[in-house]
């Protein structure tokens, strides 16, 4: 497969992701219960909410994270030594892979590669990390894309970067077939460190997918509110309440939208039209929580063994650190 997909005469690259939204918009709609991909939650809008959710007092990923990598960045390093390359995969604000540079007892001769669909998060860590001297590469393609890419390049040692929780997105067949194609792009001895949020009380949960604030059903109701725009769709996003469950059976965190009225809605762009019954929902993401051992076991049946984990119990959130076996 090549990083660069085939593009038709006149189709640019933004023609072809409005046009991949649609389709996923009218698949994902059709199915009982309705979805959409959280995925897409993820315009600049959709961005400056999820940013604004790290702030909040409730949603403790990215703080718990931030302490962990404060605490540990130097330690991380030591546990990998002589790296060429660092790869993150939706690096965000570029903030946590600065956090491990610094700590690193030289960058002259490193490379770190930014891994992400979005041309936005992309601009945003290259800034970050060019305060550093380091040489930055950017590859504005899905995981598995830029996974590929780097699987060819001729290098010493490789550290990959899955942080934020990320992994809690996939559901485990998914979060195990995603970190196997992470294994196929390293070589023996390559690491991987990768972030996920613990298993933790209903009540935790519950408030850090719908905080008092409000900015989750704000995060969650832009989606409708980006189809709208993108897809020439008429939701009525007053008739629409955020709903966060705990789904304990399957472990994860569910959020969905709640038409509050039966109500027809037109997406043009997406050749669709639907009818939501009062009370029907869009399911729209799920985060799973892992305990810190089926973290390892998971990684292990991937293809790593574990070098060394870093709990952080008062927010239960784990960093995982692993080679490729
Ligand atoms: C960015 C996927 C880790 O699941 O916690 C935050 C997204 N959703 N609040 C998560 C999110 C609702 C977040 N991840």
């Amino acid at each position: 497969m090549s990083m660069r997909p085939f593009v038709a005469s006149g189709a640019s690259a933004a023609d072809l992701e409005r046009k991949a939204f649609a389709d996923d918009v009218a698949y994902y709609l059709r199915l009982d219960p309705k979805q959409l991909p959280s995925r897409y939650f993820y315009d600049p809008l959709g961005s400056a909410l999820f940013e604004a959710i790290c702030q909040l007092p409730w949603y403790s990923i990215t703080r718990a994270e931030r302490r962990l990598l404060a605490a540990h960045a130097a330690e991380i390093l030591q546990r990998v030594p002589s790296l060429s390359t660092m790869v993150e995969l939706g690096p965000g604000s570029g903030e946590k892979l600065s956090m491990l540079v610094a700590a690193a007892p030289s960058t002259a001769s490193l490379t770190v590669h930014l891994v992400d669909v979005s041309a936005a998060a992309l601009d945003l860590a290259t800034r970050t990390l060019n305060a550093y001297d380091l040489k930055v590469e950017r590859h504005q393609a899905s995981y598995e894309a830029g996974l590929e890419a780097l699987s060819r390049r001729h290098d010493r040692r490789t550290l990959v970067l899955f942080l934020g929780s990320n992994v809690g997105n996939f559901d485990p067949p998914g979060a195990a077939e995603f970190l196997r194609t992470i294994r196929r792009a390293l070589r023996p001895d390559d690491a991987l460190l990768i972030g996920a949020d613990l298993l933790k009380s209903e009540r935790d949960l519950l408030l850090a997918y719908d905080d008092p604030l409000g900015v989750t059903a704000a995060f969650n109701r832009n989606l409708l509110v980006r189809v709208n725009r993108e897809l020439d769709a008429d939701f009525d996003i007053d008739a629409f309440e955020h709903r966060a469950i705990w789904n304990s059976v399957e472990s994860r965190v569910e959020m969905h939208l709640v038409s509050t009225r039966r109500q027809r809605v037109r997406i043009a762009g997406s050749r669709l039209d639907l009818t939501l019954e009062d009370g029907e929902t869009i399911w729209t993401e799920s985060s799973y929580k892992y305990r810190a051992e089926e973290i390892v076991a998971i990684l292990g049946r991937a293809g790593f063994r574990e070098i060394d984990q870093w709990v952080d119990a008062s927010d239960g959130f784990a960093l995982t650190l692993v080679a490729a076996a």
